[in-house]
């Protein structure tokens, strides 16, 4: 498979031995303290709520009762970085205080790619049944979104009554499921899981433009698209990464050709060689007119997809993109003018993508460029992020001004991937795990 010539292709031509082991570890070292002191910051002042806001030392939370977000999000990082103190703590709370049965109506796709994922991967580590069961139930209650017309989910659902809501939905929130809905299939011996969530791929894959596109919204009653503006950034992107990792996580031969199919059209339609690098702007999905030449943090996830695909030539050149991203103002900007290099929108709310892409593209080449990278980025994160001893966003990466808010992404994936960056081998092989899209690794079957 092309993703193995891509991993093992370690070219020794990038090998160079500014990285020593030791400095290595220092880092890993002092991101596994950020990880821990972030966790405390949750415990001293947002303990049982969703999320910290760190500045205010307050808890928040998304729905009228709490989902325990954060524990849930972050176990299987405490778990990774052998933090087992706060493992055990969050591992407690959740087996011992979450419950499902709820009258709150949640987002299925931030529901799924948070707490099922987590649930899963932190059972897949522990063995921990009660943690599966949690899972199990929590499938059942999503379970009606796929009750539309199409098959395709719809946005919302109450997780006491099944009563669903939210028709006009998009390609990330219909397409990124399948990983974890298939990985619960595959521990509670329960094909529906599998089968509803691939169908809503599928159902999307088909409803492509001829262009081979996809748009930003989309009527899952109707199946009609509202938007057609095309792009991979948010509301569109994780639908591409599912389409590459479903083939990776499950073998499904089926997603590596829509994987292939869409791979080849972002490269032709979306693709802009401008001369301040490569970037993947926006365009009509049926025209393929370009409509707007912006990218930002939430697009920088696509060089670790395209590593996975085996493109490295792309991967790496997009990388460097990203990273002229970051340094516009030494920390990354939601959006950014790519012919310009103007910020369009200047919050920072602690993305992980860049630092993903950092990792893939590391394992990959075993260039320390990506080293490097990553020392930037979590040295930025200390300087400017750092509140209420934890992390919080940024409403504005010029003036950098604070925002008040740890989100559980920021433990779940953008520490965890800087944490694999620099850990020393034998904490977890990328070939036996395919990431979901909320960082949360999944054991694949060889
Ligand atoms: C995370 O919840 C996931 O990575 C999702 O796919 C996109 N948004 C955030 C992080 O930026």
């Amino acid at each position: 498979m092309l993703l193995f010539a891509a991993l093992c292709a370690a070219p020794l031509s990038f090998a160079r031995e500014r990285w020593t082991g030791e400095e290595r570890l220092d880092m890993a070292a002092r991101v596994r303290s950020a990880l821990i002191e972030s966790w405390s910051a949750y415990k001293a002042h947002a303990w049982g709520f969703d999320e910290l806001r760190p500045v205010t030392r307050t808890g928040r939370n998304w729905h009228e009762q709490s989902l325990l977000i954060t524990p849930v999000d972050a176990l299987d990082a405490l778990l990774l970085v052998g933090a087992n103190a706060e493992a055990d703590e969050a591992r407690k709370i959740v087996v011992e205080t979450l419950s499902f049965d709820r009258d709150i109506t949640v987002k299925n796709f931030e529901i799924t790619i948070r707490i099922l994922g987590g649930l899963l991967s932190a059972y897949e580590m522990t063995g921990d049944e009660r943690l599966l069961r949690l899972a199990d139930d929590l499938g059942t209650r999503l379970l009606p979104v796929f009750e539309s017309p199409t098959g395709m989910p719809y946005m919302y659902v109450n997780l006491k009554t099944g009563k669903t809501s939210g028709a006009k939905s998009n390609p990330a929130e219909i397409g990124t499921l399948f990983l974890e809905f298939g990985t619960l299939s595959r521990h509670t011996n329960k094909p529906v899981y599998y089968d509803k969530a691939k169908r809503a791929l599928v159902e999307l894959y088909n409803r492509r433009s001829k262009l081979g596109l996809v748009g930003e919204e989309i009527d899952v009653e109707s199946g009609a698209w509202v938007s057609t503006a095309s792009h991979v950034g948010g509301g569109i992107d994780s639908y591409y990464e599912y389409l590459v990792k479903g083939w990776l996580l499950f073998g499904d031969q089926e997603c590596r050709t829509m994987a292939r199919e869409s791979l080849r059209a972002l490269n032709r339609h979306l693709a802009e060689n401008a001369p301040t690098g490569l970037w993947y702007g926006q365009v009509d999905m049926h025209s393929g007119r370009r409509t707007a030449p912006e990218f930002g943090a939430l697009h920088a996830f696509l060089p670790a997809v395209l590593v996975l695909d085996g493109d490295l030539t792309r991967a790496r050149r997009l990388q460097d993109s990203c990273f002229r991203m970051w340094n516009v103002a030494g920390i990354e900007p939601e959006v950014l003018d790519y012919r310009t290099m103007k910020i369009v929108h200047a919050g920072y709310p602690l993305r992980p993508e860049i630092m993903e892409s950092a990792y893939m593209l590391y394992t990959a080449t075993k260039d320390p460029r990506y080293l490097d990278m990553g020392k930037t980025f979590f040295d930025a994160l200390v300087r400017h992020c750092r509140a209420g001893g934890g992390y919080t966003t940024m409403k504005n990466v010029v003036t950098k001004e604070q925002g008040d808010l740890m989100p559980s992404y920021f433990l779940a994936e953008t520490l965890k991937y800087l944490y694999l960056l620099y850990a020393p081998p034998g904490k977890l092989d990328v070939n036996d795990v395919v990431f979901n899209t909320e960082a949360h690794p999944f054991r694949r079957r060889h």
